[in-house]
């Protein structure tokens, strides 16, 4: 698949490394705020086997609140400069706000990566204008309220309806079909079962025909489901990433780089 002028095989199962430089980000509790600290995490991470790395200066927790849009450009620009002078990989931005996408884009990010699937004021047309890839993932409500009260009546059918309206609108725009990128949103507005469904029918969305991104890494499901704390989900989120891979998903958006790596690379010489 074409990154803007990179391009990187999705034959195999690509790790895409967290990079969230908010200082409030749920697991990494503001270690990684300052600029050093993000560019060595960055080094690690790519020395590790990321491909990808996404950017986030939104925090898109459940509750949290909206960061001003200044403050976002302030957090992302700088380190995206920094890292497409020194890296090689794809570099993602993580964010909803049309102004946000452009900036970075100039700054020298390849992919859009919008939880918000590009139905924020300007973004489907900003979004048009650039030649990034874009990932469009899957939420039902807003941050703020999403895990009140999910409900589907099939969350397979219904997220897989949704991600094909938002193709559709990509389309419409003249954004080309191969620059997309499909997610259906683990955590965003689902109950532990409507995860636990998406999880096990990874698989029926490749007839949507696009990339499949799939981000599961600590997240409460796996508190939920195994009552372990953020600091205790490596093995789950490592599993349910090889769980994700075996049924064809493209891109693993993770915190835990070399694990997710070496189990990924186990997977590679049990296919076929
Ligand atoms: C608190 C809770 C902080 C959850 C951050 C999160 C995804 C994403 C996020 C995903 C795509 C996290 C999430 N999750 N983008 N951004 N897919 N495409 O666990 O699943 O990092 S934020």
């Amino acid at each position: 698949m074409k990154f803007r002028n990179k391009t990187l095989s999705l034959n195999s199962p690509q790790v895409m490394g967290i990079l969230n430089v908010t200082p409030d980000s749920f697991s990494d509790g503001g270690k990684f705020n300052h600029m050093d600290a993000a560019l060595a995490q960055a080094e690690q991470m790519v020395k590790d086997g990321a491909t990808i790395l996404d950017i986030g200066g939104e925090s898109t927790r459940p509750g949290a609140e909206d960061v001003p849009e200044a403050l976002e450009l302030q957090r992302v620009i700088p380190i995206i400069e920094a890292l497409s002078t020194r890296f090689d990989v794809v570099l993602s931005i993580d964010t909803s706000k049309a102004v946000v996408m452009r900036e970075a884009v100039v700054a020298g990010a390849d992919l859009i990566n919008d939880v918000c699937a590009l139905q924020l004021e300007g973004a489907l047309q900003v979004a048009a204008e650039t030649d990034a890839a874009i990932c469009l993932m899957h939420m039902q409500g807003q941050p703020r309220t999403m895990q009140l009260s999910p409900e589907y009546e099939n969350v397979i059918q219904d997220v897989k309806a949704f991600l094909q309206q938002r193709m559709q609108a990509c389309i419409d725009s003249g954004i080309s079909k191969d620059r997309l990128i499909i997610d259906p949103g683990f955590g965003f507005g689902k109950t532990l079962q409507h995860n636990c469904d998406l999880l096990a029918g990874i698989s029926r969305f490749h007839d949507l025909r696009a990339p499949v991104l799939v981000g599961v890494s600590r997240k409460s499901m796996f508190g939920a489901l195994l009552g372990r704390d953020v600091n205790e989900r490596l093995v789950p989120s490592v599993v349910a990433a090889v769980l994700a891979a075996q049924q064809g998903a493209a891109i693993l958006r993770v915190h835990d780089v070399k694990e997710t790596v070496d189990a990924l690379k186990l997977l590679s010489i049990t296919q076929r």
